[in-house]
């Protein structure tokens, strides 16, 4: 349906057929601000789209056409340096930039980018662009690349070229995810594991409506938080290579060699990394209960020691919490707004969505949107399958 709409428009601007290619979205189900320092993380891809149509051009110019700002930017390829301009199209050309340094021999082409992610709830619209771009052009120049390659191809574009210091699990799950399956990544490694969902239950993602500011401001605060107390503890205990090593015992013996901000940040990680591993043997043995205990114990270390919650997700997490089709309920995503996820029983997930919302309007006089979601395939799984077609 969205790649009709986006071959229709690309014929429309272009006056072209093109190729699509899609890339889902992304839910984490545990495992926050983990990826950024060697650790685990546990996410899904969902079924909203970025789909990216293709097509060639002779003069060796880029051109790529945004259906959701309805607007084009075109340049010479082999004249493409780093510039960011903190606009939509540095995501696609970011990721034209990182093919370049790969090695990747991109021609001319133009470009149409739409979809139905909603922008800036936290479901990764970016790493949806990148990886829909990143099939695209991957294809154009007829070259392939593994999933990990991608992966971080596309993570070094949000990184160096965007200037968004992110971790590699949006643009992993997004690329490799698969339907029916959550992901455990090891992001130090980046081996994963395909982890089956049980029918019984469905994820809602309530949106709170608080939009998060992710290229700037406190993810990067955050983060920098992280790397100055994961320093310290590497520097001061044996082993240690990275958080991922540490534990709470080591924190506690580097307590006063960091700051207060930093410890508390380092302690969520190492809690939060071992909840990830608790919650993989809890999917495992299709415990449920047990898996929604691990997140909202995951949401209390978020916004206590974490402190990147905000009273409105709280408010989200709280009434969700009371409902009894709800197994649990935490905060997705980078942070300071987004949205919620919540493991509920399949049978009443209309219901749960229907008291979620009435109670937040009327504790908060926001309305909030909220989706029923299944684990999707990513884009390599998406392309695989159109392919047996
Ligand atoms: C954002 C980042 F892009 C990810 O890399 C990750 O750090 C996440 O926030 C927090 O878990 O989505």
């Amino acid at each position: 349906m969205i790649e009709k709409h986006v071959l229709h428009a690309h014929r429309e601007h272009f006056g072209q057929d093109g190729q699509v290619y899609a890339a889902p979205a992304r839910v984490n189900l545990i495992g926050e601000h983990t990826d950024y320092t060697g650790g685990l993380v546990m996410p899904m891809a969902i079924g909203f789209q970025t789909v990216a149509a293709v097509s060639p051009r002779q003069d060796g110019r880029a051109v790529f056409y945004s259906m959701n700002f309805d607007e084009e930017i075109a340049f010479e390829i082999a004249s493409q340096g780093v510039s960011p301009s903190g606009h939509w199209s540095d995501y696609p050309a970011g990721v034209l930039w990182c093919l370049g340094q790969a090695g990747v021999v991109v021609s001319g082409f133009n470009m149409t980018l739409g979809g139905d992610v909603p922008l800036g709830a936290g479901l990764s619209s970016s790493a949806s662009v990148e990886v829909a771009t990143a099939m695209a052009l991957l294809k154009h120049a007829g070259a392939t690349l593994p999933l990990a390659e991608i992966a971080t191809l596309c993570r070094r574009a949000e990184n160096e070229y965007v200037g968004a210091k992110s971790g590699i699990m949006d643009q992993f799950v997004v690329a490799g995810g698969v339907v029916e399956r959550a992901m455990l990544l090891d992001c130090r490694s980046l081996d994963y594991e395909l982890l089956p969902l049980p029918s019984a239950v469905k994820v809602v993602i309530c949106n709170s409506m608080v939009k998060h500011a992710h290229a700037d401001g406190e993810y990067g605060d955050r983060r920098d938080e992280v790397e100055s107390g994961q320093a310290v503890v590497v520097q001061e205990r044996p082993g240690v290579a990275m958080l991922r090593d540490a534990t709470v015992a080591d924190l506690d013996a580097c307590r006063d060699k960091m700051s207060e901000a930093s410890f508390l940040r380092c302690r969520h990680i190492v809690t939060e990394n071992a909840r990830v591993l608790e919650a993989r043997e809890a999917l495992l043995e299709g415990d449920m209960k047990h898996f929604g205990v691990l997140m909202e114990k995951a949401h209390v270390s978020f916004r206590d020691d974490f402190q990147a919650s905000c009273a409105e997700i709280d408010t989200l997490v709280e009434i969700a919490s009371r409902q009894p089709e709800c197994f649990g309920a935490r905060i997705t995503g980078g942070g300071f707004g987004g949205c919620t996820v919540n493991v509920v029983r399949a049978a009443d997930a209309e219901r749960f969505v229907e008291t979620l919302r009435r109670e937040y309007e009327a504790a908060t006089g926001i309305v909030a949107d909220c989706f029923v979601c299944e684990a999707s395939d990513g884009a390599l799984a998406m392309l695989t399958h159109r392919g047996a077609q």
